[in-house]
């Protein structure tokens, strides 16, 4: 079914459409994380969690697939790429003590889901190393297993962990939608920037779209899943 998108109309297949939810982290959201500790305003990140809340509510009603990815690295940091080490904030880095435990480590406090947001069971948790969701995780064998070609994508932040995994969905094939009003980043210009990147040119990178415009959708979509 159509939804209304931009650079024009994104034909939803739900029967092979998943949501994917990028790195809605304590340490990127709540105060008192990683995020407010460098200087940023993580108020911005928490103004998106209702609308995100509401799309993931009417998929899971619709009976869709779920994937929820965190960016977590294993305590010894043996995965985490070095450019995350060596060229992070120098007050606090990947690995480092932090408000809400090691910073972005698999299993601390901080690195865990918001709660609003939290996976229920059967929903597909992913840690991610890199910031996009397909490096190094298995996500591409795990969709293909179930038959997805398209990604519906929600998070944070948009020009970094979010905007770098639409990139990989498609190279690797997938249609990719971002939902504007359930993405966000520290620099809303950078936000700004990445839509208008992500659709130029004819879809370059994927389509563009208000969650309203997917959820007018997904009544139909469930029932014809
Ligand atoms: C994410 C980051 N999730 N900005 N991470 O975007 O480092």
């Amino acid at each position: 079914m159509p939804i209304d998108a931009q650079p024009f109309a994104f034909g939803l297949d739900f029967p092979r459409a998943a949501l994917v939810i990028i790195d809605m982290q304590r340490d990127f959201v709540e105060p008192g994380g990683f995020g407010e500790t460098l200087g940023n305003d993580v108020s911005l990140l928490q103004a998106i969690v209702p609308a995100c809340a509401a799309v993931l509510r009417a998929w899971r009603a619709a009976g869709g697939v779920v994937v929820h990815t965190r960016e977590a690295h294993r305590p010894d940091l043996s995965d985490c790429p070095p450019a995350k080490r060596l060229r992070g904030k120098p007050s606090l880095r990947i690995g480092d003590v932090g408000p809400m435990g090691r910073i972005l480590i698999a299993g601390e406090p901080g690195n865990q889901i918001i709660d609003a947001l939290a996976p229920a069971p059967g929903e597909l948790v992913i840690d991610k190393p890199g910031k996009g969701a397909f490096y190094a995780t298995g996500l591409h064998e795990r969709l293909q297993a179930l038959g997805v070609t398209q990604l519906v994508f929600m998070g944070v932040t948009t020009e970094v962990c979010v905007q770098t995994s639409m990139r990989e969905a498609n190279d690797r094939g997938y249609d990719a939608l971002l939902l504007e009003d359930c993405t966000e980043s520290y620099f809303p210009h950078f936000k700004a920037a990445a839509i208008e990147m992500i659709r130029a040119q004819g879809a370059i990178v994927g389509w563009t779209a208000p969650s309203q415009a997917l959820l007018a959708a997904l009544p139909q979509a469930a029932v014809r899943a």
